[in-house]
């Protein structure tokens, strides 16, 4: 991962070994572009266009943006905004001295997520919190032993199983809403698959699984899709073993799982509520959440249109 780490230089580098501490913090999650930013900056021999060029090419080069916002700088508010353009995440960390407060363009902006933190410990925490998001890897499962009492069993059942290693050839991916944690109790183990071969996948799915409880499988056409779908009960746990043709990642039950995540973080508890609430009076997840932001039309295909919203226009749709 890189990462492009900016602070103030020419707006003032009194924070510079603040600025160090915070680089190698960083360095624990990646490739800092920018560690000379951690140490006093003298005047050197590159032009200031030099500078720029190739400081906007690490911008577009990194994964994500980290800035230290506490003393205003020209540099790093203009790096935060074409940041912005080049639709990175941005993470903004600043102190309250009590002399200026962060410009409104910054803590206004729905693409930069900024927070206040005092000692350097406190943004060690923000940094962690940020990058598990940033770095979660939906194929590795670990990030549920440290979730809720559900997410804790379905980690244990999964790994039981062994369902993510007999099917290693096939991408299989946990979807649907336990990974999000917003499931109910009726809520099934998803595992999305891509196979290359339809009636091979559907043998070797049917070999190792079917003297499951409730075992069954079939080939059909979904929405234009050819899949093979099984089921069996496991632990306590329905689950459905989907397997389609398409890359895992391109798979609606994947994109909506990703989408659903973004929206659920970016909107309030209420909103949360709000879906478990429907979800438990029956609803499926995807037209909970249609109906929660006044979608029109099938919620499936409407949600997925969501993926081209930026988070301000997101919100809009919850605040209306
Ligand atoms: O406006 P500022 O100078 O405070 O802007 C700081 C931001 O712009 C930092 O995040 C840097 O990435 C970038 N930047 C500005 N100037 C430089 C620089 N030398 N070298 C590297 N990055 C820079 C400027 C000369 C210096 C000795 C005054």
């Amino acid at each position: 991962m890189k990462i492009y780490f900016s602070g103030s230089i020419r707006g003032g580098q009194e924070d510079a070994g603040l600025y160090k501490k915070i680089i190698d913090e960083l360095k624990k999650y990646g490739n800092v572009l920018t560690e000379h930013i951690g140490s006093k900056i003298q005047e050197t021999n590159l032009s200031d266009e030099e500078i720029h060029d190739r400081d906007l090419k690490w911008v577009m080069e990194s994964d994500v943006v980290v800035a230290e916002v506490t003393t205003p700088s020209l540099g790093v508010g203009y790096e935060i905004g074409r940041a912005a353009e080049f639709n990175k995440p941005i993470i903004c960390l600043y102190r309250k001295n009590g002399k200026k407060q962060v410009s409104a363009m910054i803590a206004g902006c729905s693409q930069v997520k900024t927070f206040e933190y005092k000692e350097i410990e406190d943004a060690k925490q923000i940094l962690i919190e940020q990058f598990r998001d940033i770095n979660k890897d939906w194929k590795n499962i670990s990030y549920l032993k440290d979730g809720s009492p559900i997410q804790v069993k379905a980690y244990d059942c999964i790994t039981k199983l062994g369902i993510l290693d007999s099917l290693a050839e096939y991408n299989p991916t946990l979807t649907g809403t336990i990974p999000l944690g917003i499931s109910v109790k009726e809520s099934d183990l998803d595992i999305a698959c891509r196979f290359f071969d339809a009636d091979r996948f559907e043998r070797v799915v049917e070999s190792i699984y079917s003297e499951q409880k409730g075992f069954k499988i079939e080939q059909k056409e979904k929405a234009g899709y050819w899949v093979v779908i099984a089921n069996f009960n496991y632990e306590g746990f329905d689950i459905e073993i989907y397997g389609s043709a398409y890359p895992v990642t391109a798979q609606n039950s994947y994109r909506h799982m990703l989408l659903e995540d973004r929206i659920l973080k970016l909107l309030d508890d209420d909103f949360n509520q709000e879906v478990v609430k429907l979800k438990q009076g029956g609803s499926k997840t995807e037209s909970a959440f249609a109906n929660l932001l006044k979608l029109q039309g099938d919620p499936f295909i409407a949600l997925l249109q969501l993926e081209s919203y930026s988070d301000s226009e997101i919100k809009k749709l919850w605040n209306k």
